[in-house]
């Protein structure tokens, strides 16, 4: 979509309660009063319904339901997360995007999203799910100058901003299940996978890949998921506005993240610990080698580690593993 159209459709976003007068939005973008009527017209030919009235102006009445620039840019309040937004119709991943453009020096706060994943990534190679339409899919550039053995507990950081975004957008209470995945009622609707770019110890970015189920139906869920996933709009019975979802998240992200710089992990820990579910519980920890370790969750250490007291009193810290809760 051209730059000015791209104007127009955010400022009739901004105004959606009102008429906004051709002069005004002509004033606003530079361009003429005519130029604004021909950007209308494409608009409408795009699926926007648009009400034209003479001496009111326009006023956007219906969108179609898609994640555009500037349907997101209206009403994001952030100061940096989500300046630049690259929204593609498909792409393989956004993760493999972000990693692209991170590696050509895009600036922290890049968002890239898809309407569709053709090959969705979970960790270690796993597939993600992601539907046309149906959810959000996005992947955020951020450059924390930290070391690399602290880029985990953005995995944290991002987990805790998502539980309260999607409870301001939503209304609804999820919970966190260590380290990636947040679930309602038990059953998985969003998944998070934090990849790094480092030189020797210093992180030059954090690519933080987001996966939420929003308007996913049950039927649009491959069979093997059907009884372990869920959708925001399966749980609360109606359909969410993914911008608004959007715009949390970067919000709440911003924030928590501002708080770890200027105060450090401690905050974000006690945070993520109000929201997790496995703490306190006897759970089994599946490692990426293959070993399972079952023990008593007590916590997670200042690093984001999850620390596990095996039936001996031993302590083992668990770095990356698959976590199930045991019915004991
Ligand atoms: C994750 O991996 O949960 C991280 C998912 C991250 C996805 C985002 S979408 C935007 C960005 N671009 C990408 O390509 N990826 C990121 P993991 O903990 O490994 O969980 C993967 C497992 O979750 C799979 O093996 C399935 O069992 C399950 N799964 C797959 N798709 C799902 C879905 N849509 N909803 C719920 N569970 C799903």
């Amino acid at each position: 979509m051209s730059k000015t159209k791209n104007h127009i459709l955010k400022l009739l976003f901004e105004n959606r309660n009102d008429y906004l007068s051709g002069q005004k939005i002509s004033d606003e973008i530079g361009c003429s009063r005519t130029a604004v009527w021909k950007h209308i017209k494409e608009l409408e030919n795009e699926g926007y319904s648009i009400a034209s009235v003479h001496k009111r102006g326009y006023k956007l009445i219906d969108a179609p339901d898609q994640l555009s620039e500037a349907r997101i840019r209206a009403g994001l309040e952030t100061e940096r997360l989500g300046h630049r937004l690259v929204c593609k119709d498909e792409l393989p991943s956004t993760q493999k995007e972000a990693q692209h453009l991170a590696e050509d020096g895009a600036e922290e706060g890049t968002v890239v999203l898809a309407e569709e994943q053709t090959s969705g990534r979970g960790r270690l190679g796993r597939q993600w799910h992601s539907p046309k339409g149906a959810g959000i899919w996005m992947s955020l550039i951020i450059r924390p100058d930290i070391q690399i053995n602290k880029a985990p507990q953005f995995t944290l950081l991002t987990a805790a901003a998502v539980v309260k975004a999607v409870k301001r957008a939503t209304g609804l209470d999820c919970e966190i299940k260590w380290p990636n995945d947040i679930l309602y009622k038990g059953k998985k609707f969003v998944g998070i996978l934090t990849e790094c770019q480092a030189e020797a110890a210093d992180v030059k970015a954090i690519i933080i890949g987001i996966g939420i189920n929003v308007n996913t139906d049950i039927e649009d869920f491959p069979d093997e998921l059907k009884d372990i996933a869920t959708s925001l709009r399966i749980e609360a019975g109606k359909t969410f506005d993914r911008a608004e979802i959007i715009q949390a998240i970067l919000k709440e992200i911003e924030s928590l993240y501002k708080m770890y710089m200027d105060e450090g992990f401690h905050f974000i820990k006690l945070l993520w610990e109000s929201y997790a579910i496995s703490l306190g519980k006897k759970i089994y920890a599946r490692k990426t080698n293959g070993d399972v370790i079952y023990g008593l969750a007590q916590g997670i250490d200042d690093e984001g580690v999850l620390l596990l007291r095996d039936d001996d009193g031993h302590i083992h810290k668990i770095y990356s593993a698959d976590i199930e809760l045991s019915s004991q």
